[in-house]
């Protein structure tokens, strides 16, 4: 991209460069944007610091997380670390984020945290466009847990994502 910029872009280089974006098989990871550093781990510390974004690409017409929906995204912390998020929206509507337990992500309107501090405050009506707010909790209990917003239909339209909660290993991040 910076050796394209040196020079006059020419219509064949523009083109080819359409092209590369819309070639198939690219897979969304390509086309998204220079990535934050989604996580930080500190094992000494047990500790982990998660970057969460709603509405970071257009999927879903902004209904992911990390720009990742359906279940894509998987966190993966050893049980007793501790979970510090970084939420923050970059869509026009609101969104929130709960962790919840896998079995009840489909509970919108009734939502519990999955661990104590686990979710937004208010997370029915979430955080306009622009905002942040941070959270932090201990992820005592191994297990599968989902990342849901909160915000009465966005779960079902597809915004979820996994939290593994794991006996032992390294804390890791699947996008
Ligand atoms: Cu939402």
């Amino acid at each position: 991209m910076r050796r394209l910029s040196m020079r006059p872009v020419t219509l064949a280089a523009a083109s080819a460069l359409a092209l590369a974006v819309s070639t198939p098989g690219l897979g969304a990871h390509a086309a998204r944007p220079a990535s934050p550093r989604w996580l930080t781990v500190n094992s000494k510390q047990h500790t982990v610091t998660f970057t969460l974004i709603a509405g970071y690409t257009n999927a879903l017409g902004g209904l992911n997380f990390n720009g990742d929906v359906n279940g894509k995204m998987v966190l993966s912390v050893p049980a007793g670390y501790r979970v510090n998020v970084i939420f923050s929206n970059k869509s026009a509507s609101p969104h929130s984020a709960v962790f919840t337990p896998y079995a009840q992500k489909d509970n919108t309107g009734s939502y519990r945290t999955a661990f104590k501090g686990s979710a937004t405050p208010n997370w029915t009506n979430g955080i306009a466009a622009g905002k942040t707010e941070k959270f932090s909790f201990v992820a005592t209990t191994a297990g599968k847990y989902a990342l849901v917003c909160g915000v009465p239909g966005h779960e079902a339209a597809g915004m979820w994502d996994v939290l593994d909660v794991t006996r032992g290993g390294m804390a890791h991040l699947k996008l």
